[in-house]
């Protein structure tokens, strides 16, 4: 096939690779009013292979965020007519957070403050016209870079390293957020804390690589069973946590009892051995605002009482 070296062809070649190629690459949404100068960075952007999104205004560029789509770096121009960019920062930064997609503010050579207060207002960079080519991608993908490795830092405070899933420390910063929201919804909602039976036995008989293995394989069963609506953590050695999102006590119990039956006839096979191991629930209601420790605190006491009363069962 032989592709005519005119800018037309290569721009539309350029657009067909990149929307097979588009996985894996880093998306910009770029955000322009000038339909003429957009087309000029988008097509500077696609050269760079970058995935681009387009907005003619703030607005849209807000609409394509709250759909979901994925961005790695937002370019704005600063002198958007309907929402400058400082406004548009300002909202991006008031929707997605501390550490929302990096926004960078582009302009004409003239407003040196702009720049000034576009960075101050915590714009990730600034870029004036005219550029290199060079330059402007180097400058993208550096701040999608950094975003990359400030989101892997994130996900890593928030996970459990043998296991994966998340952490204490991350059921305790968001727990308290999502009781919120649900008690605000007027629902109330349940906690549970599940437990592994015997599990220093198991350690004691098999060795604690071998109780690494279960701890795996519980989590992970639990990470499929318990889905991504609910909060699910490991507490800490081999307890879990789950917060389950509006749920009533019914069922949440139902919930729990599947969770167990479903672990207690789950073979987990190491060493050539095929183990078994049952687990306990304690399941509490949460009702009314009180400090998160509380509700975790029922659950417990509820534990303990399916402990005593002779394990591989939920009490609520
Ligand atoms: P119960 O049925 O009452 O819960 O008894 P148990 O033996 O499960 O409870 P206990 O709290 O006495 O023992 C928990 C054990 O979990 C003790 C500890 O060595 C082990 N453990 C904690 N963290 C880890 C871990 O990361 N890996 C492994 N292999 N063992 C762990
Ligand atoms: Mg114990
Ligand atoms: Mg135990
Ligand atoms: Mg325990």
């Amino acid at each position: 096939c032989i592709v005519k070296n005119e800018p037309e062809s290569i721009e539309r070649l350029i657009a067909a690779v990149d929307r097979v190629l588009t996985k894996g690459r880093t998306t910009v949404l770029l955000v322009d009013s000038c339909a003429a100068s957009r087309q000029d960075l988008a097509g500077i952007l696609r050269r760079g292979f970058f995935a681009v999104i387009e907005a003619s205004e703030a607005w849209e560029a807000l609409q394509v965020l709250d759909q979901g789509e994925t961005v790695d770096v937002i370019i704005t121009d600063t002198g958007l007519a309907d929402l400058a960019g400082l406004a548009l920062l300002g909202e991006v930064q008031k929707r997605q957070g501390e550490d929302a997609v990096p926004i960078i503010g582009l302009s004409e050579q003239g407003d040196a403050r702009v720049a000034a207060r576009f960075i101050e207002a915590g714009g990730a960079d600034f870029i004036r016209k005219p550029f290199l080519e060079a330059e402007f991608s180097g400058r993208i993908r550096h701040a999608a870079s950094l975003q990359k490795r400030i989101q892997a830092l994130k996900l890593a405070a928030a996970s459990d390293y043998l296991t994966g899933i998340f952490n204490r420390r991350h059921f305790f910063m968001t727990g308290p957020r999502l009781v919120d929201q649900y008690l605000r919804r007027g629902e109330g909602t349940s906690i549970a804390v599940l437990d592994i039976d015997h599990f220093k036995r198991l350690n004691d008989t098999y060795g604690h690589e071998i109780g690494d293995l279960v701890l795996k394989h519980v989590a992970g069963r639990l990470k499929v069973l318990v889905g991504d609506q609910h909060l699910l953590a490991r507490l800490g050695g081999e307890e879990f946590g789950i917060l389950f999102d509006g749920l009533g006590v019914r069922d949440a119990f139902a919930f729990c009892e599947r969770l167990r039956a479903e672990l207690a006839k789950s073979k987990i096979v190491a060493d050539d051995e095929e183990l078994a191991i049952t687990v306990s629930i304690g399941l509490a209601t949460i009702e009314a605002p009180e400090a998160f420790e509380n509700y975790l605190h029922a659950a417990d006491q509820f534990l303990y009482m399916a402990k005593h009363a002779g394990r591989n069962r939920v009490i609520s």
